[in-house]
């Protein structure tokens, strides 16, 4: 069954005082450049409303997406990408400037989806990502991405080593590939009864 949702582009925003006002519940994509985080928002709203980067780490605002559905409605914000390389250090400063400006200030934000290329596991940046948001004590969710490029049959044990690991996430994580359209119901069935047991 494909939720109920409709979804529609709220704001694009380049610094913090553009944020929409904070009366809707929030749940941001977070990851590094290129890992598909505007892919998947577009698998999830069904839309292609979240630019796809044919340059990696091109998505330098925190774009905001309304959801409507069944229950309250909420927000998909995603968020710029970390990791990029070839960035100048001042322009990738301002990028993480701005996501710890937004996860730090935003009282209506509830959940942080981690996203994580399923070919690599947690790199440096990710790891660092969820110790910063585990010490402000924020709960985040490992969703893996590029679940195409796994043999189907590698996928548990891929998955099971990584938690081994100790990636942090607050239920097992799912893995999506945009590209076959896996996980993608799985993810907002997550998310709506996640809004739904806090609300
Ligand atoms: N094979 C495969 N490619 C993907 C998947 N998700 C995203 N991509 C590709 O990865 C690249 C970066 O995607 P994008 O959504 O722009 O990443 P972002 O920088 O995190 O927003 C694009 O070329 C996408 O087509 C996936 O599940 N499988
Ligand atoms: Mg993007």
């Amino acid at each position: 069954m494909m939720r109920n949702w409709k979804a529609s582009v709220e704001c694009t925003a380049f610094t913090a005082d553009q944020f929409p006002p904070p009366e809707i519940p929030e749940v941001a994509v977070a990851g590094r450049s290129n890992v598909g985080k505007s892919t998947l928002i577009n698998n999830l709203l069904g839309a292609r409303l979240a630019h796809v980067g044919a340059t990696p780490g091109k998505t330098r605002s925190v774009n905001f997406f309304l959801v409507e559905r069944d229950g309250p409605p909420f927000r998909l914000v995603d968020l710029p990408g970390y990791g990029y390389a070839s960035r100048s250090k001042a322009e990738r400063n301002t990028w993480s400037r701005l996501i710890e400006s937004y996860v730090a200030q935003r009282k209506n934000l509830w959940l942080v989806l981690h996203l994580v290329d399923f070919r690599h596991g947690l790199l440096e940046n990710d790891a660092s990502l969820q110790e910063w948001l585990d010490n402000v004590g924020f709960p985040m969710f490992v969703v893996f991405t590029k679940g195409d490029k796994i043999a189907k049959g590698k996928h548990r044990g891929t998955r099971d080593q990584y938690i081994r690991d100790g990636l942090k996430s607050v239920d097992v994580p799912i893995v999506t590939s945009a590209e076959k359209g896996t996980g993608i119901q799985d993810l907002r069935v997550f998310i709506e009864s996640f809004l739904d047991r806090r609300d």
